[in-house]
């Protein structure tokens, strides 16, 4: 759907475009620039309120410095969508997340301005460090790089691994904390308590703008005259802000709290420390959602509402008269916590995911037993190992591609160990509309190969209790349970806990020539094509295989005994997935079938619907018929021929 956007913003293709504005007609800018993505994403979807909270530091950013020459990296990328629509896309901003169209995320290949492509947390200020040094390299000591970063994202570990490298390196580069005290639920640590202290901080709040550009005025004067002015920045701050600066103590030059709302001083202030050398912090204050005040109420819905009525702020739901599946989140959440009256050792981990992965359940029902640990993948993981270690069971709870981020730690604290830690795979699969940086594609493949881990799927919700339950039984090891985005399958879930034997399969039922086998809630794809594909006269068997590891050796001795024609099926890489492993038992016993695997191919998945994504890879049901057409046509050719 277009829309209109306002007269300022009309005139603006490029941000060269943006430079012609007076500085009195910014905050009109910004106006219109806030009402144009609540217009589109009201109707579109996608993520909200952050956007919101970043127009004046998007919109000051851009007219003052001279990009794309200039670099800004926004951290995660969730909030750039006014970048988007100041930098070329404004007429496209309509396709955002939708196949085909743009992402919702900065990517290289879609702009210059995009300086590098994000989605996970915390990357800004090494990608911005690696940009400054390369530039200082190169000559190009004119040259400004920014990374902007939220208090949320500045939990992850890698953003202090990026301030201390930098605060040794004398390149360009300026750090934009955008504090709002919230990640996606409210933020987390020590570190968001340090963040607020500095923000109340009067007496020294009272000095800093004329010390920001006093600074700046000195510094033009040379290398002698910086030298004279950092000492007396350093002993004004050092008297007026109460503790030493953690920042400071880092060698970053700490400026602000400033309004991150008041974008002509916004604008001001950044002029001023384009001319402060070296590595700096400009720590800004906003509100996420900040504009539409429903948004600013409750900052977690609104992170990204879906489609919603931008008058009444209704938030537009399938309605449906009849009870509709639970989410797969929502299954894992109430089973967590109906385990967890039942097994005292058990606890809970989220790595700054609470809403997203319903671990808020038990932190509300049991607030001393689950932890949000802010967004620290690799934290959770060893956490959870030092748990386990004192006999707790911990359900660490980690979406499959931000568990990218823990691996090494899943090898060598858990695995290596052999430690009960319960890890919960939530997003396994395409994601759809988040794209290529959100696809929980690998964990198969990267799972699969560690020693002493047990890694499942549930077809379906029941299926997804069961395992809960079997993986806190006493004395299991490491134990991974993938489970994707969306709702389950069935609307009676709530049955009563059943053990499942540990790389134990099921066969849904037999069939004739051709045996589909599949592994997790993609099965329900095959349930689909089966039905089908049996009024056409073609039956093949299906059989669930639950467990990539171990595999359940004796059923898949029964599946190569019975049928020549197989087909794999699995929502993740093709490279090392559940079809590679029946592979590697079909040689390693000496079977000889023709195998067909279905999955995510070799190539970068984009963004869009999930379902229009698994067509897209030849893995829906039409596309599981289709491979069970070709190949049951090949049966009867095969037959004709001997
Ligand atoms: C490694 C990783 N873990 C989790 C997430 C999910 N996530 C996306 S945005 C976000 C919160 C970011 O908070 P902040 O940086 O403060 O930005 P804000 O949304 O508040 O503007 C989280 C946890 C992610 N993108 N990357």
């Amino acid at each position: 759907m277009q829309v209109e956007a306002g007269p300022l913003l009309q005139q603006i293709n490029y941000p060269s475009d943006l430079r012609q504005l007076k500085a009195t007609e910014l905050e009109d800018l910004c106006h219109e620039l806030r009402q144009f993505i609540i217009d589109i994403v009201s109707v579109n979807g996608g993520h909200f309120a952050a956007s919101l909270g970043v127009v004046e530091l998007t919109v000051a950013l851009h007219y003052v410095l001279n990009t794309p020459y200039d670099q800004i990296i926004f951290d995660v990328g969730h909030q750039a969508y006014g970048h988007k629509i100041l930098t070329g896309r404004r007429d496209v901003f309509h396709t955002n997340r939708i196949l085909g169209g743009i992402s919702g995320f900065p990517k290289r290949g879609e702009s210059e301005y995009d300086t590098f492509g994000v989605g996970h947390s915390s990357t800004s200020i090494s990608a911005a460090l690696g940009m400054a040094v390369a530039s200082e390299y190169k000559g190009e000591t004119d040259r400004q790089h920014v990374a902007i970063i939220g208090d949320g994202a500045l939990t992850g570990g890698m953003a202090f691994e990026a301030l201390n490298h930098a605060g040794i390196e004398k390149s360009n580069l300026l750090v934009i904390l955008n504090d709002n005290c919230m990640s996606i639920d409210p933020n987390v640590g020590a570190m968001k308590e340090y963040l607020t202290s500095i923000t109340t901080s009067k007496s020294y709040n009272k000095f800093r703008d004329e010390l920001i550009a006093v600074l700046a005025k000195i510094s033009k004067n040379g290398p002698d005259a910086y030298g004279w002015a950092k000492k007396l920045e350093q002993s004004i701050k050092g008297t007026l802000l109460k503790n030493a600066n953690l920042f400071e103590s880092l060698n970053f030059r700490y400026f602000g709290p400033v309004d991150g709302h008041d974008v002509v001083k916004l604008a001001k202030t950044l002029e001023d420390l384009k001319h402060i050398p070296g590595p700096k912090l400009l720590h800004a204050v906003t509100v996420k959602g900040k504009g539409y005040a429903l948004a600013e109420k409750d900052q977690t819905k609104w992170h990204a509402p879906g489609l919603f009525d931008k008058i009444t702020g209704e938030i537009k739901k399938n309605k449906s008269d009849k009870p509709q599946p639970p989410k797969y989140q929502d299954v894992f959440g109430h089973t967590l916590v109906e385990l967890a009256e039942q097994n005292k050792k058990i606890m809970g981990v989220t790595p700054a995911m609470p809403s997203g992965s319903s671990m808020n359940i038990m932190m509300k029902a049991m607030p001393e037993r689950a932890f949000d640990v802010g967004i620290a993948e690799q934290h959770a993981v060893t956490f959870s190992a030092g748990l386990a270690t004192q006999g707790m069971v911990p359900f660490c709870n980690i979406y499959s591609s931000f568990m990218q981020r823990g691996y090494d730690q899943v090898i060598h604290d858990v695995a290596l160990q052999n430690l009960q830690v319960v890890f919960c795979l939530d997003r396994a699969g395409l994601v759809g509309a988040d794209g290529p940086t959100h696809h929980g594609a690998y964990d198969i493949a990267f799972m699969r190969c560690i020693p002493n881990l047990v890694v499942s799927a549930p077809m379906n919700e029941e299926e997804l209790r069961n395992l809960m339950y079997t993986a806190q039984l006493p004395d299991r090891g490491p134990f991974v349970i993938r489970y994707p985005r969306g709702n389950g399958v069935m609307v009676d879930w709530k049955r009563p806990f059943a053990e499942i034997g540990i790389g134990k399969g099921r066969k849904l039922h037999d069939g004739e020539e051709l045996a589909i086998l599949t592994f997790g809630t993609i099965g329900n794809e095959a349930v689909k094509a089966i039905q089908v594909l049996n009024q056409e006269g073609i039956y093949p068997a299906h059989y669930d295989l639950r467990f990539a590891k171990p595999l359940d050796e004796e059923l898949l001795h029964e599946v190569f005994a019975n049928f020549k024609k197989i087909i794999t099926v699995e929502d993740g890489s093709l490279i090392g997935g559940i079809g590679s492993a029946v592979l590697e038992f079909m040689n390693d016993h000496n079977y000889q079938a023709q195998v067909v695997r279905l999955g995510i191919p070799d190539t970068v998945v984009e963004h869009g619907e999930q379902a229009e994504l698994w067509k897209l890879c030849g893995y829906d049901a039409t596309a599981i018929m289709e491979a069970s057409k070709n190949l049951a046509k090949s049966i009867k050719t095969d037959t004709m021929v001997s």
